[in-house]
């Protein structure tokens, strides 16, 4: 995600690191750097000028002070680290302020209407957001307003039917019309949210335009949020200023960042249309949507990975046992058979290279295409369950005759089974960095900085101190859980 987009701003750090002094020269090298990236990564033209313009400024303008104060701390910071500090806030507010927040309005039933071009997402989106909501406590119907391309009705009813969500269709009708009757059908279910799942047009195509506005005068939405592919770069903006002027959107969906190295429309869409980028879409599984946090993706891009993001999703799919067993595993003493506990639970989190990717810089110590997949588990753990129990709980054990007997036993290579051990060394290393990072005090939130304190407590705007919070958070979590047991306990 974004990849080009942080090359450039790394090559700029290291252009700046050891510099005592930011000068004209200089810092014209490193923005070069930024520039170049930021255009190759499809941000729009006007808003990489104005962007680098302002970090300019501030740069040259700022007397670097190379003592500051922070939270009654004095720090010592170079002008390389002044410099990151205002590139993370420019980014912030270029992407920024947060809103991820959806109207909910008096009426009975609150409609969300999805639009984008052809193939955007807006039918895998609106899935998704019904189960963010339903997982809110809201009982939301999906709609199915899509009546030109044969397969949408059939598309939306199987997603509806693998969440279990109600899916309102009525063959024959226009979309105007459909949409309307969605809210009565709603009320008469018993649902409060409709999400239309409307059909994919081109912003040239005037029909489809138009009929978006008839439903838009048909239901009054109290949210019409524009699905925007990330991967069509430049001409997300067009698109979105388009569809802006036509609807008037609330704010917008960013999708497939998970596939493109370049998400240029990440850092262009506010900027152009003023209006915010309320949630990305990471990946085609209906759980890859996340509230969209500029703090989280500022940090990302400039590789202090996104704590915050990954605790997230670490609560999201942790149940109190496994989050005893995780804390076993953050210490980097685990067997096989947690280790294949762990790879489900890594599993439903996303691919390992995706949480790799929320790690700061050196964290992530991990080769590419580390990733597990459903039938790579199905192998791992049949290599596992040839194992011994001694083995399983004395990994360094497995000598050639051992490795030789498990591959025959499990139907798998011995080159797999070889793989396999290592991988769960290299797994071990991983969650034991992890585990540094996400349990200890202080020294640890310096280490999740990339070991850089200074720098990450003058991004203390951001940064460490959503980390803490998210660390802390945690914490009181698991206390609370505690107490609870032990009343529990108490009680039988
Ligand atoms: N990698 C990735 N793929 C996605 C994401 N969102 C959607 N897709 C994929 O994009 C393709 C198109 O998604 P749809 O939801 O059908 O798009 P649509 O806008 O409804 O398409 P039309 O109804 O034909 O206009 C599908 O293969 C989805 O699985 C995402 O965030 N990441
Ligand atoms: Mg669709």
């Amino acid at each position: 995600m974004l990849e080009m987009v942080s090359d450039g701003f790394k090559k700029a750090h290291h252009l700046l690191q050891g510099k005592a002094i930011i000068t004209e020269k200089n810092i014209e090298d490193a923005l070069r750097e930024i520039r170049v990236s930021l255009l190759g990564a499809d941000v729009e033209f006007h808003v990489v000028k104005a962007f680098l313009d302002r970090v300019k400024i501030k740069a040259l303008g700022e007397i670097v002070q190379t003592k500051v104060s922070h939270g009654g701390k004095k720090l010592k910071v170079t002008p390389h680290q002044h410099f990151i500090k205002i590139c993370y806030d420019e980014l912030v507010s270029l992407m920024g302020p947060v809103d991820s927040s959806l109207a909910f309005g008096p009426r009975a039933v609150t409609v969300i209407m999805m639009v984008g071009l052809q193939g955007s997402g807006k039918t895998t989106t609106a899935a998704k957001l019904a189960r963010y909501l339903e997982k809110q406590g809201k009982k939301p119907m999906m709609v199915a307003a899509d009546i030109y391309r044969p397969a949408a009705i059939e598309q939306l009813k199987v997603l509806g039917g693998r969440l279990d969500i109600p899916v309102f269709y009525a063959p024959g009708k226009n979309p105007p019309q459909i949409c309307k009757d969605a809210l009565d059908a709603a009320q008469f279910k018993g649902c409060n949210v409709v999400i239309f799942d409307t059909a994919g047009r081109s912003i040239i195509d005037e029909t489809l335009m138009e009929e978006l506005e008839e439903i838009k005068d048909a239901t009054n939405p109290d949210n019409i949020l524009l699905v925007v592919d990330a991967m069509i770069g430049q001409d997300s903006v067009n698109v979105a200023k388009e569809f802006d002027r036509r609807l008037d959107m609330s704010g917008f969906i960013l999708t497939k960042l998970d596939g493109d190295a370049r998400g240029g429309a990440a850092l262009s869409i506010k900027e152009v249309t003023d209006k915010p980028i309320k949630f990305i879409g990471i990946g085609e599984a209906l759980d890859r949507l996340e509230e969209f946090r500029p703090e989280g993706l500022a940090s990302r891009i400039l590789g202090y990975g996104d704590v915050v993001g990954l605790v997230k999703d670490f609560e999201d799919v942790v149940d109190e046992k496994a989050e005893e067993d995780a804390e076993k595993i953050l210490k980097g003493d685990f067997t096989f058979d947690e280790f294949l506990k762990q790879l489900k639970i890594i599993k439903k989190m996303g691919s390992l290279s995706d949480i790799v990717e929320k790690l700061p810089l050196g964290m992530g110590a991990l080769p590419q295409g580390q990733g597990v997949d459903d039938k790579e588990l199905i192998r791992v753990e049949a290599i596992i369950m040839s194992m011994t129990p001694y083995e399983r709980t004395h990994p360094g054990c497995l000598d050639d005759s051992r490795v030789t007997r498990i591959a025959s036993g499990s139907g798998q290579a011995k080159s797999q089974v070889v793989e396999l051990v290592n991988r769960f060394k290299t797994m071990r290393q991983v969650m034991r960095n992890l585990g540094k990072g996400l349990t200890g005090k202080k020294k640890a939130l310096a280490r999740l900085g990339m070991g850089d304190e200074n720098i990450a407590d003058l991004l203390g705007g951001g940064i460490p101190r959503q980390k803490k919070q998210a660390l802390v958070d945690l914490k009181k979590k698991k206390n609370k859980r505690k107490t609870a047991k032990k009343a529990k306990r108490k009680n039988r």
